[in-house]
């Protein structure tokens, strides 16, 4: 047996996908004991990081009107990006130390393919413009400068993200000007989102303005292919949300894809993948927040995080929720 087949077969037996009974139940027993876990994967299904029910509505609204999950993605991304009073992604994001705000953002598709923008400046939609570095361009991730002439030789108008609300937090940060990362005041809002649609495939998208007063040229997890976001058509999907430094560190999305491929649930994939920075030699947990949402080719979903405070917004069976996760911390 080829080894790529091997894999395949070993990992959908592993999700209970093949006939075996003792799997479906071992299965059955691990997701009872996992509150937040879904007990029934069904698909289509749409989930985000925090609290994000305008932009998973928009993504189930695309696939049920017969789009792709990939289609679904960027336009569930946009709606955040294009929302003023979230500051931590597109317009009105928080800028880094010296007033600017750079976004970082990456989407991938169900044939692997990945294109990503890091630390650009000028342009609302970096979910869009990744879309098109994945699709016209040769490459994979496009920085700065040069992703902001990119964006505007394919038609993306420049902008001012700095709103007046995000320029007077940065000017009153300016005043201390102390940079330490607050769980979950800086990073609500980066928002990670994976779908499958109605044929089955996967898709996922991650866009931020990074942590807020960062320094000049600071590059998070959100953009790279394996920490915030990492898709596997055959098993599943996984985006993060948090300290970015943390899960690339740990490579925590690709991570929890390849602990569904050996048989984990996603609810014990994002709990693993948390576990693996917690216990890290000299970890500083207790001071950063770090989130994980994953979903697997049967659209069973898992959320996990460090601390409380962390959310996952899901559109299944036509309902759209928003649940706090388990954490770490006093679980
Ligand atoms: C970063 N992970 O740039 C991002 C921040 C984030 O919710 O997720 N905020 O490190």
């Amino acid at each position: 047996m080829k080894r790529r087949n091997f894999i395949k077969r070993a990992s959908l037996t592993g999700l209970g996908l093949a006939v075996g009974t003792t799997v479906s139940s071992c299965l059955t027993e691990d997701r009872s004991t996992k509150k937040t876990a879904s007990v029934t994967g069904t698909i289509p299904v749409v989930i985000g990081t925090w609290d994000v029910k305008n932009s998973t509505a928009k993504a189930w609204e695309v696939i049920q009107n017969g789009g792709s999950s990939l289609d679904a993605m960027e336009q569930g991304c946009r709606i955040e990006e294009a929302n003023e009073k979230g500051q931590s992604v597109g317009k009105g994001g928080l800028p880094d130390r010296d007033g600017k705000v750079t976004l970082d953002a990456c989407i991938m598709n169900k044939d692997g393919d990945y294109g990503a923008v890091v630390c650009m400046q000028n342009i609302t939609h970096a979910i869009s413009v990744a879309r098109k570095v994945m699709e016209d361009t040769p490459h994979v991730i496009l920085a700065g400068k040069g992703a902001e002439e990119f964006a505007v030789s394919k038609g993306f108008k420049r902008e001012n993200l700095l709103t007046e609300a995000s320029k007077k937090a940065w000017k009153k940060w300016k005043e201390k000007s102390e940079y330490k990362p607050i769980i979950n005041i800086e990073n609500h809002d980066t928002i990670g989102m994976l779908a499958i649609d109605k044929k089955g495939d996967i898709s996922g998208a991650c866009t931020t303005s990074g942590l807020a007063y960062k320094m000049a040229g600071r590059v998070g997890d959100s953009p790279i292919i394996g920490s915030g976001l990492f898709i596997d058509n055959e098993i599943g999907g996984a985006t993060a949300t948090g300290l970015g430094e943390e899960v690339l560190k740990t490579v925590g999305s690709f991570l929890i894809v390849e602990l569904m491929r050996q048989g984990k649930s996603p609810q014990e994939a994002c709990e693993e993948a948390i576990k693996r920075i917690v216990d890290k030699p000299n970890s500083n947990f207790k001071n950063f927040q770090v989130g994980y949402i994953a979903v697997n080719k049967k659209g069973e979903t898992g959320f996990y995080s460090v601390h409380k405070g962390f959310t996952m917004t899901k559109y299944q069976d036509g309902k759209n929720s928003s649940t706090p996760s388990t954490h770490y911390i006093n679980s």
